[in-house]
Parts: C-alpha cells; sequence; structure tokens
C-alpha cells in the first residue's frame, strides 16, 4: 500500500517549477485547450450516511471563475462524460454511467443567463439552462453491450451559480436537482472545487494557501448500491471516468481519462498524456510508459480485486465500513476507509503522497469551506469572482497570525506527528499494520521513481 501511496507523492514531487499542476486539471496540452472535457477528480467512497451505497463523483472543467458571464459553464453538448467499473478485476468494462447534456434558452436574443432573480429551477427568468441524459450500460468480456437502463431523462442540471443577485437562495436550486429513482440517487451540476492544495509548495514556496479556493468545477454524482456494482462476491471495483468528444463524423473519441489523482502527471512525460487521456486500463498491461506493478493493482490486504490484471484504477474496497471519524491522511492514519483505497472528498492526498516520499505537506489540510453530510456531500459553488474577493473571502487558510515567510508545519492533528521528517521509514511501522507487504511495496515504488525522476 505504501507503494501507491509514494508513487502519489511522487507525482507532486517530480513536477518541476513552473508546472505544478493540481490534480489533474489542464495536465496535458491536449486536454488544456479544452476545459469542457477536462476531468479534474474522481472521488469514490461508501457512503458515510448510506453503508450499502457507494458514492461517484467525477468532476469537469478546472478553474473555474465565479464571475465568469455571461456564458459561465455549461457541461459540452457534444460529449459523453462517463464513469466505468471494472467489478472482476480484468480491467475491462463491465458498468458505465454515462452522462449527456442538453442546452437549452428561453430567449436566444437576450444576452444574459438570467433576465431577472431565479427562484425556481422553472423560473422563466433562468434565461439559459441544461438538462441530462443518465444511462446505466452493462457490457460482456468480449466488450459488447449488454444491456442499457436509462436512468434519467431530461433532468435538470444545478445551474452555474450568477450570484446573489441573481439567485438570492441557491441552496434551494441545488437541493430540486438531487434525483433518486430506478434505484439511485443523481446529480449534475456546478459545485465548488472540493480538491485543496498549495501548488506553490511545488515551486518552493512555504504552502498554506490553497490554490483552488477561489474556483468551481462541474460535477456528476451518483449513489447506487453496493450489490448494484459488485461481483461475484469481490467487493473491490475498479473506477475510472473519461470524457469522449463527437467528431464530425459522428464518432465519440476519449480524450480524458482519470482514475487515481495525479497519475497523468506523475509517471507519465508530457508527450504522451493526450495519449494517455485517450487510452483504456485494458491496455495499461502493454503500456510503454512505466508504472510500478503495485500501483496498478491495487494494495493487497486493502484494494485489490481477487484476480487482477494491472491497470490504472481508482480501486476502493466496498467492504470497509466508513467511520465517522475519518482521518485526512487516510490508510497512512490507520483510517481504512480513506484513500488509496477509494479516496473520500476530506482525503489529503498531496500530504499522503508528499509523506511516502519523506517531503512536508502542503500546510492545506483541508478544503477551505465545509462538505456536506448528505449526498452529494460537495459544497455549494462560491459565487463571488476571484477577482472581487476581498480580504474575508480570499479562500485563504487561516494561518493563525504566522509570518507569512516562515515554513509552515504540516498540521497533522489527529495524526500527532511533525511535519519535517515524516517519510516512509515513519510509515513503515504503520504500513505493517494496516496493509503488510503490500503497503511497503507501494512505497518502494514511488521511491524508485523518484530517483528515476531526479
Ligand atoms: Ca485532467
Ligand atoms: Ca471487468
Ligand atoms: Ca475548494
Ligand atoms: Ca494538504
Amino acid at each position: 500500500m505504501i507503494r501507491t501511496l509514494a508513487a502519489l507523492g511522487l507525482a507532486l514531487t517530480v513536477l518541476t517549477p513552473g508546472a505544478a499542476s493540481a490534480s489533474s486539471h489542464r495536465e496535458a496540452p491536449g486536454i488544456a485547450g479544452l476545459p469542457q472535457y477536462d476531468n479534474t477528480d474522481l472521488y469514490a467512497f461508501v457512503s458515510p450516511d448510506r453503508p450499502d451505497r457507494v458514492t461517484l463523483i467525477a468532476n469537469w472543467i478546472p478553474f473555474e471563475e465565479p464571475a465568469g458571464g455571461p456564458t459561465f459553464y455549461p457541461f459540452a453538448t457534444d460529449a459523453r462524460y462517463e464513469i466505468t467499473i471494472d467489478n472482476n478485476g480484468d480491467a475491462h468494462r463491465d458498468v458505465t454511467y454515462r452522462w449527456q447534456f442538453t442546452s437549452k434558452y428561453a430567449d436566444e436574443d437576450t444576452s444574459g443567463y438570467t433576465t431577472g432573480p431565479v427562484t425556481g429551477l422553472d423560473d422563466p427568468d433562468l434565461n439559459f439552462w441544461q438538462t441530462y441524459r443518465l444511462e446505466e450500460i452493462r457490457w460482456a468480456a468480449d466488450g459488447s453491450r449488454t444491456g442499457v437502463d436509462v436512468l434519467a431523462e431530461a433532468l435538470p442540471v444545478a445551474p452555474s451559480n450568477v450570484g446573489e443577485a441573481s439567485m438570492p437562495d441557491y441552496r434551494t436550486l441545488r437541493d430540486r436537482v438531487v434525483r433518486s429513482q430506478h434505484g439511485v440517487t443523481m446529480f449534475a451540476g456546478q459545485a465548488e472545487d472540493p480538491f485543496f492544495a498549495d501548488l506553490r509548495v511545488f515551486q518552493g514556496s512555504s504552502g498554506g494557501d490553497d490554490t483552488l479556493a477561489p474556483y468551481n468545477v462541474n460535477s456528476v454524482a451518483l449513489q447506487v448500491p453496493v450489490s448494484r456494482v459488485t461481483r461475484g462476491g469481490d467487493p473491490v471495483i475498479g473506477i475510472w471516468s473519461t470524457a469522449s468528444r463527437r467528431e464530425a463524423s459522428g464518432e465519440y473519441v476519449q480524450v480524458s481519462r482519470l482514475g487515481m489523482p495525479l497519475v497523468n502527471e506523475v509517471f507519465v512525460p508530457l508527450r504522451d498524456r493526450d495519449r494517455f487521456n485517450a487510452s483504456s486500463p485494458s491496455g495499461d498491461a502493454r503500456s510503454p510508459v512505466a508504472v510500478p506493478r503495485e500501483f496498478l493493482t491495487g494494495v493487497a490486504g486493502l484494494n485489490r480485486p481477487a484476480r487482477v490484471s494491472p491497470s490504472e484504477q481508482l480501486r476502493l474496497n466496498t467492504s470497509i465500513l466508513p467511520t465517522t471519524s475519518p482521518k485526512r491522511l487516510g490508510v497512512v492514519a490507520g483510517d481504512r476507509a480513506g484513500f488509496p483505497n477509494g479516496r473520500r472528498l476530506t482525503d489529503d492526498v498531496v500530504d499522503i503522497t508528499r509523506r511516502m516520499t519523506g517531503d512536508a505537506g502542503d500546510g492545506v489540510d483541508a478544503n477551505d469551506v465545509p462538505f456536506e453530510g448528505a449526498f452529494p456531500y460537495l459544497a455549494l459553488p462560491k459565487s463571488s469572482g476571484v477577482g472581487s474577493r476581498g480580504p474575508e473571502s480570499s479562500g485563504r487558510v487561516d494561518r493563525g497570525g504566522v509570518d507569512p515567510s516562515v515554513p509552515v508545519p504540516v498540521s497533522v492533528g489527529d495524526e500527532a506527528r511533525d511535519a519535517s521528517g515524516a517519510g516512509m521509514s515513519d510509515l513503515l511501522p504503520l504500513g505493517s499494520a494496516v496493509g503488510g507487504a503490500g503497503l511497503l511495496a507501494f512505497g518502494a515504488a514511488w521511491f524508485w521513481r523518484r530517483r528515476r525522476m531526479s
């Protein structure tokens, strides 16, 4: 397990000065020019308030400036946004959830997103809105489609939060788009970006300032019964998300792929990142990109499928129950319900991975705003633009008056560790306790990678 964890740490530590990127925000040349199709993060966890259900969240469109009107941030209407599950470890898809979006205008001669205060989803003052169709597709081992269920047709998308004057009660708008039907709870729309990090620490900064704090993303989220996505008594599922774009020929071409955070940035050379974005897990074992094997199989004793073919996926053991007191360092801190066993919104993947390589954290221990206690758990999107931020809304993490020129100790809180030295050697005893040899192998792989890159 440490090996997987350490691999993630490397992802960050190998970023060259000036090249810092967020989890998977604008990480490759091709996708950087296509923000509507750019996966930023993927989350998968056993629902804390409904342990018989898995929550899956995929985010898109990095760095949405809240004041970015009048168009704001629609999903692309020529795209397929997908979350795919491999539930037998063979690296081939078994279940795909596919979202497709349609745009609607009340009056295309009007320039605005709204024409007055919007108090409901059917308010005529909402001039632009989107709806979505959601399919659940099941695949046979030979890649053929065995069945499709339409879970949603023309359901409303939560609009971009364009500000209090136009949307005085955004909370109500968001609550009304969360729907349960066909046994699944679903959401699509704008949300506050849950990824938190000080990207400047990779350029030598002392950290402590959440670079992503001012921005929103577009999210799709699902809550499905565990029994619906697992198979054959194996509780481990692998998950990845993709976006495909329709070409002039009518064919859909995949342009973005994301499983574990930071993989494309760390392991994949810049020249190959667009290729990774177009690839599928079933080809990973033959990929020329050298990703340590343990990184592709999940961690033994934690989240490795009973039978596994190596491939890059976010792997979740659904039989590990959620905890009422999640630790931000996840498995590293003895909390097996967290990263790299799936990924929760609160998991501090930057600190987890940097610790694996002996580096201090980034001084940002949590998202800038709290997450919610029920589906879709995401915080409401921000409505005030970066350019208009005052000191109280700047997104800066309160450092309690600490001189910003002084390096920030990593606040470890629940783990009671100090910032400076918590490298892999410190984690070995813990790793042995929670993940055994697999965890150690995971860390070793990260170190191997780090040596190669340095
Ligand atoms: Ca991306
Ligand atoms: Ca499969
Ligand atoms: Ca945030
Ligand atoms: Ca952190």
